[in-house]
């Protein structure tokens, strides 16, 4: 298996597919093997959380795994939720600063999501978090199991589907979080796991 110690990015001069406007998906950005050995160095390095939120007056588990990690005191809030962060590694920071250059977006935060199997998932949502800014840059990176991610017109109801393979990347720009929701649905019949990492540009206090 490749080092992580190692890890570089290769260049994106790779296949582009066309999505709402918004959502742009970088295909094979990582090779498999670097994909693989990067799914399971973050499934030992990362501090794993599964916090309860209230969903209709109810108090339920997320219904994945998640790490939290950026700048020091750039705290993230979502559904009632105050997460503060973990600190960079080599590894995270390099990739981080790949993907900054790559986009011209000083990225600061991260959030990874570990979705176990097919019965972990993410609700319907945007990233609208006033922390966040009005038209916030995203760009996510999945390794792992091959899932379904959709996108959701707020206006229309129209929904757009994109199935998301290890190595892709999918940047989430402009109005994307204005004018859609997205989520990642259960898929029982998955057995694998699957980590998704959302480099995010997470505004000082000072400015929010
Ligand atoms: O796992 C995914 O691809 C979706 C992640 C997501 O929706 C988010 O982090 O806001």
């Amino acid at each position: 298996m490749q080092s992580v110690t190692d890890f570089t990015m290769p260049l994106f001069n790779t296949k582009v597919k066309s999505l709402p406007n918004g959502f742009i998906c970088h295909q094979n950005t990582i090779s498999s093997v670097k994909a693989d050995a990067l799914y399971h160095y973050l499934l030992d390095e990362c501090a794993w959380q599964q916090p309860k939120i209230v969903i209709y007056g109810k108090t339920v588990s997320i219904p994945r795994l998640q790490c939290y990690i950026a700048d020091e005191g750039l705290e993230y809030q979502y559904s009632g939720l105050t997460m503060a962060p973990e600190p960079w590694s080599a590894v995270l920071l390099a990739i981080k600063n790949r993907l900054s250059h790559t986009f011209g977006v000083p990225f600061n935060a991260l959030l990874v999501n570990w979705y176990r199997d097919g019965q972990d998932s993410m609700g319907w949502h945007s990233d609208d978090e006033p922390e966040l800014g009005r038209e916030p840059c995203i760009a996510s990176l999945s390794l792992g199991a091959s899932r379904l991610f959709k996108m959701r017109q707020k206006q229309t109801l129209q929904v757009y589907n994109l199935q998301l393979q290890s190595g892709d990347c999918l940047l989430m720009s402009g109005r994307s979080q204005l004018d859609f929701q997205h989520s990642l649905p259960k898929q029982p019949s998955v057995k694998q796991g699957r980590i998704n990492l959302t480099f995010r540009y997470v505004l000082p206090h000072h400015v929010r």
